[in-house]
């Protein structure tokens, strides 16, 4: 086939143009949707669902519905004035076919209209058209309803005129094209779920529905949230006993950037502020969550001081004024600038002032119109400052002195002669028997071992000055060699690989959940690095005669008895204890052999809410979750 001729019957420069961005986008499809994995599928889906947005915030759409199809077609429609298609000046062709095959092409069209929505890559409609099987477009614009199809981003008919219509707006269909996302086209009702529920809580009044269609899991949600970030936080401390009702709200525009802020604080101990930048959510941080830092602690200790609940010399630091605070702070920036190691930081200097005013001007008035709920705050934030400097004492044991040095009290870490931490292994086991199994069967030229012996502690209950006194806590933090609180320090981390291996029970499932909760409150960063892990020992031993194997499920149990020659006897392990140092090391530490299950936070927030709901008080909504994600929390636990 002729590359460059088009589907009018000739070629021309313009074409040759459109062309080349196709193959420049079809030739690295990472470089503008990130992977051509799970993650970089569902990305097709955010980024026509980012022009319905932008459209929605532009104020002509109300609803956005986005439609799962059999086959793996995903179709996504709003109600707003429908994509232009009259003849776009520079391309010589309607507004809509260039916007579809034109790289950056996006909302960038002329310079009176910016994108507010756009994710990470935010690289627009081209891109999925070129990474689509095909797509079509369907608009309803002026009373006339308008069609083009594509194929591999290429277009198969001038836009076409199929009649009157009532109705305005824009839906588009396509289908992934298998040959880019060869791992899967199968996209994941749940991650759709939550991100579409997200981007209701951060768009307030839009409506968003998602309808699975596909027969074997025909399923249907909807969202819309009057009070979007207001109820988000709502939603967020929903298993939480809140210290004042209503949740603190303020929002405003200055210089251009829109700011929306919502928080209230809970009694727990943890602090969860979730900035977002054009409703993407900033795991790093940035500007706005500086400002937003800065600001509370001066509105706190301004505060206090007046109205003389400090004792003398008392006052608030930042962490004292974040001890059980849920917020989100929402900004939408006509120009965003990101950076940081995952691109997810905010770095537009303007946007710290836009939000410390915002913000001061909000605060303030709420602590004034309601005393209650202002000495409520302070006096935890007093409580907290109090435990820091009781904890201060407590934490300076856990430092280590020097990595030869005797660890004090706790010490039964059995160590590795490797330094490098890129290269060094800590295995946390549970109980004295598998610790002793795992330091004799180890290679301990570059895997340690951590037993722990007594109960880990559930930080979702603990201030920082009992955390520090949990001798199984403490010998982790020793371990690891990056401190804790104030002192946290990743970069300190003495094994980039930090394997959690317990038993395969219910009591080893508990634990490992402990201590999920305790790296995910206090050391999220190690997580984020991907430097936490999750052991995977077989449940299974099968013999026949001299001839060993090992099942990691009942399935795979069943098959391979099945296709053993003679009998096999089958053994289940109940605990790491039964295996010998050999088998243990053969099965699940050996990395020619073992399968280690790397723990992610894709959903920092999701993530906080379960942790909150699996640790915390409220015994009807565990067992709840528990009951639903059976199946889930054997694999994962989160
Ligand atoms: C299902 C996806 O893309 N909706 C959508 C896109 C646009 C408009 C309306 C729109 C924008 C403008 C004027 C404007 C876009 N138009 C363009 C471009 N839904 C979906 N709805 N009229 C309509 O920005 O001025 C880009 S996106 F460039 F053609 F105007």
């Amino acid at each position: 086939m002729d590359q460059h001729r088009n589907d009018y019957g000739n070629y021309d420069s313009r074409n040759i143009q459109i062309l080349e961005g196709l193959e420049a986008v079809k030739k690295r499809p990472g470089m503008f949707i990130g992977s051509t994995g799970p993650r970089g599928l569902h990305h097709l889906v955010w980024e026509i669902v980012d022009n319905a947005v932008d459209e929605a915030l532009a104020g002509y759409a109300s609803s956005i519905d986005v439609n799962i199809l059999d086959d793996d077609i995903v179709e996504v429609t709003d109600d707003g004035r429908g994509i232009p298609v009259d003849t776009h000046p520079k391309s010589g062709l309607p507004a809509v076919e260039t916007i579809l095959t034109t790289l950056h092409a996006g909302g960038k069209f002329d310079d009176k209209t910016y994108k507010v929505s756009g994710g990470l890559h935010g690289v627009g409609a081209s891109v999925v058209n070129a990474l689509s099987a095909w797509l079509e477009v369907e608009i309803h614009r002026d009373g006339v309803e308008y069609f083009q199809r594509y194929e591999k981003g290429i277009t198969q008919c001038p836009v076409q005129e199929r009649g009157p219509t009532e109705k305005t707006g824009t839906k588009i269909t396509f289908k992934a094209d298998p040959d880019v996302f060869e791992e899967t086209t199968n996209y994941d009702f749940e991650i759709l779920r939550l991100r579409i529920q997200q981007m209701a809580f951060l768009n307030k009044g839009i409506t968003f529905t998602l309808n699975d269609f596909r027969p074997e899991e025909t399923q249907s949600v909807s969202y819309h949230y009057e009070g979007g970030i207001k109820e988000y936080v709502e939603y967020l401390n929903k298993n939480k006993e809140v210290l004042h009702e209503e949740v603190i709200y303020t929002e405003n525009k200055v210089e251009g950037i829109i700011v929306e802020i919502a928080l209230q604080y809970n009694n727990s101990f943890s602090q969860n502020i979730f900035p977002f930048a054009n409703n993407i959510h900033n795991i790093e941080g940035g500007t706005h969550e500086e400002g937003f830092k800065m600001t509370l602690t001066r509105i706190l200790n301004n505060y206090g001081r007046e109205q003389n609940l400090f004792r003398k010399e008392e006052s608030l630091l930042g962490e004292d004024t974040r001890e059980g605070l849920t917020a989100i702070i929402s900004v939408k920036h006509p120009d965003p600038q990101f950076e940081g190691q995952t691109k997810a930081k905010l770095g537009n200097t303007e946007v710290r002032r836009a939000v410390a005013q915002i913000l001061s001007e909000g605060l303030e008035r709420h602590l004034l119109e309601n005393p209650s709920d202002a000495r409520m705050i302070v006096e935890k934030a007093l409580l907290a400052s109090r435990a820091r400097i009781a904890a201060k004492k407590a934490r300076e044991a856990t430092r280590r002195k020097s990595p030869l040095d005797g660890l004090g009290f706790a010490s039964k870490l059995a160590d590795c002669r490797e330094k490098n931490p890129a290269k060094a292994e800590l295995y946390i086991v549970e109980g004295d028997s598998a610790g002793g199994s795992a330091k004799q069967g180890r290679d301990s030229g570059f895997q340690a071992i951590l037993p722990l012996r007594g109960k880990v502690l559930n930080v979702e209950k603990a201030r920082m000055d009992k955390i520090v006194a949990n001798k199984e806590i403490v010998s982790m933090i020793q371990a690891f060699g990056t401190g804790i609180g104030d002192e946290f320090n990743p970069d300190l981390v003495r094994y980039h690989k930090i394997v959690i291996m317990t038993d395969a029970d219910v009591d080893g499932a508990h634990i490992r959940t402990l201590l999920l909760t305790f790296l995910f409150r206090h050391m999220r960063t190690l997580i984020e690095r991907g430097y936490v892990y999750i052991a995977q020992p077989p449940l299974y031993k099968l013999q026949t005669g001299k001839q060993i194997d090992y099942a990691f499920t009942e399935k795979e149990m069943e098959e391979k008895l099945r296709q053993m020659p003679k009998r096999a006897s089958v053994q289940r392990y109940k605990g790491l204890g039964e295996m010998n140092p050999e088998q243990l090391w053969e099965t699940t530490m050996d990395p020619e052999n073992r399968t280690l299950l790397k723990v992610t936070l894709d959903d920092a927030l999701e993530a906080n809410r379960i942790f909150s709901m699996l640790m915390g008080d409220d015994v009807s909504q565990r067992r709840e979750f528990i009951e639903q994600n059976a199946e889930y929390v054997k694999n994962l636990d989160i």
